[in-house]
């Protein structure tokens, strides 16, 4: 067998050699008295080491997405970065277990612990993931959690997608991140269609003893009509996301009606339906076919390392219009004095143009089936 030293060494050299830019290495312990999403009990419990790995996005795909001078190649770049997350995973963990280690390589996304009511895509609310790739990632001393929630790193910002792996090899740990590279700009605050952040409110936990802080969040089920695409338009009327789709703009205050909300607008996506309900970011990510249609990310991607760049990406949002369906299918930005809303067959409104809201009887249906077909597994 192989040294511990030794398989460290190599476990950062297949990481950094199958792109990953960041990685590192928590001991156990470090994950004792943290948030119970990331408590190894649940996918190893011989768990002694901790490896956490970061991809960043492309930043001028960052820039042309949040801009709105092109839509797909975010989710395009977000694929390959998901193709490799899970071709890392499935390296290190070879490596540990043909060194006789118990390992378990975590799924990088959309994988989730079992909760009453939510077995698929249209009912699940809560979400909680077999392992949280972010607080690990602190433990791992790969960052910081920034105010937006998200991992912060001092390299890349927030804009780095996680995997992770668990072993019982008992390895040396890396250090922590000592400074936290978030200063506070709550820039991340403004840029969400449905407020999810707060600007003044915390929650705190902890990891490795330590206290760490990120800006108070809503219910989760008005992220899901924000992240999911189901309201792209800012509160105020002037930039969207690239979502063309509109819910209520006052969402519901009760959590039971914001729950029903979500799983109505579900139940109407075609892109939810089916064999669509059940699929993991493994199996999407890997279709050649598949196409990611991401519409917000914004409170990651906005938060490079640098203050000046993450103003400058907020005024590009800010700058990039509103996002319409157009007669062909397609998703274009206009300015937001010429977009009316439409009703759809699908709980939700959808933005088009004044000028092509005029005909949309003979139009709109078939333009959403055009929307909804980019996506291929069905
Ligand atoms: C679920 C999820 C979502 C859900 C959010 C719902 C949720 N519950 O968090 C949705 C789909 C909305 C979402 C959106 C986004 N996500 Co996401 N998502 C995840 C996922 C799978 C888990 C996140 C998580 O840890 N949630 C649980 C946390 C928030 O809660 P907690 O504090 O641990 O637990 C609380 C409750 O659950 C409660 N609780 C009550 N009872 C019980 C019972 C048990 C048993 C437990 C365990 C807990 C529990 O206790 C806690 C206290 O409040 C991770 C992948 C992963 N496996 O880590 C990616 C991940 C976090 N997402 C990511 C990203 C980037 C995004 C988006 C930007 C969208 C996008 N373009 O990808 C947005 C950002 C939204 C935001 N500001 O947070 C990245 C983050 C990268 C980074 N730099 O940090 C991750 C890590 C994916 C990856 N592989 O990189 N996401
Ligand atoms: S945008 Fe500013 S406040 Fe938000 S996480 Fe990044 S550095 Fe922190
Ligand atoms: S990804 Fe977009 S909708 Fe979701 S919380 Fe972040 S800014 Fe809001």
């Amino acid at each position: 067998m192989a040294s511990v030293d030794k398989i460290k060494s190599e476990i950062h050299s297949i990481a950094l050699d199958n792109g990953a830019a960041l990685v590192g290495i928590g001991s156990r312990d470090r994950l004792d008295g943290a948030p119970r999403s990331v408590d190894p009990n649940y996918l190893l419990p011989s768990t002694k080491s901790i490896i956490s790995f970061a991809i960043p996005l492309d930043r001028l795909v960052i820039r042309n997405f949040l801009s709105k001078r092109e839509w797909l190649a975010h989710g395009a770049n977000r694929k390959t970065i998901y193709q490799k997350l899970y071709r890392i995973t499935n390296c290190i963990t070879g490596l540990l277990e043909g060194q006789g280690f118990e390992t378990k390589g975590v799924e990088a996304n959309s994988v989730y612990r079992p909760e009453p009511g939510g077995t698929d895509a249209i009912n699940r609310v809560r979400m909680v993931p077999d392992f949280s790739h972010r607080y690990a990632a602190v433990a791992c001393g790969l960052g910081w959690l920034g105010w937006n929630g998200n991992l912060i790193t001092p390299q890349f910002g927030s804009a780095v997608y996680l995997a992770s792996v668990l072993t019982s090899a008992e390895m040396q740990a890396d250090p922590l991140l000592e400074v936290n590279p978030c200063d506070k700009c709550k820039i991340c605050t403004t840029v969400c269609p449905v407020n999810m952040i707060s600007a003044n409110e915390t929650v705190s936990f902890t990891i490795a003893g330590r206290k760490y802080i990120h800006g108070k969040k809503a219910h989760n089920a008005r992220r899901l009509i924000g992240c999911g695409g189901f309201h792209g338009l800012n509160p105020n009327g002037k930039w969207s996301t690239w979502s063309p789709f509109r819910l209520q703009y006052h969402l519901p205050d009760n959590n039971t009606d914001l729950i029903a909300l979500v799983r109505k607008a579900r139940s109407a996506d075609p892109n939810r339906q089916g064999k669509r309900a059940l699929l993991t970011q493994r199996d999407r990510c890997f279709n050649p076919n598949e196409v990611y249609l991401d519409t917000c990310g914004n409170c990651q991607i906005i938060c490079w390392e640098r203050r000046e760049d993450r103003k400058t990406n907020q005024k590009l949002l800010f700058n990039s219009g509103v996002t319409v369906l157009t007669k062909e299918g397609n998703r274009v930005a206009v300015p937001a004095d010429q977009v009316k809303e439409v009703e759809t067959n699908r709980v939700v409104n959808v933005a088009v143009t004044n000028e092509e809201s005029k005909t949309t009887a003979n139009w709109l249906n078939k333009a959403l089936s055009t929307d909804s077909r980019r996506v291929s597994i069905s």
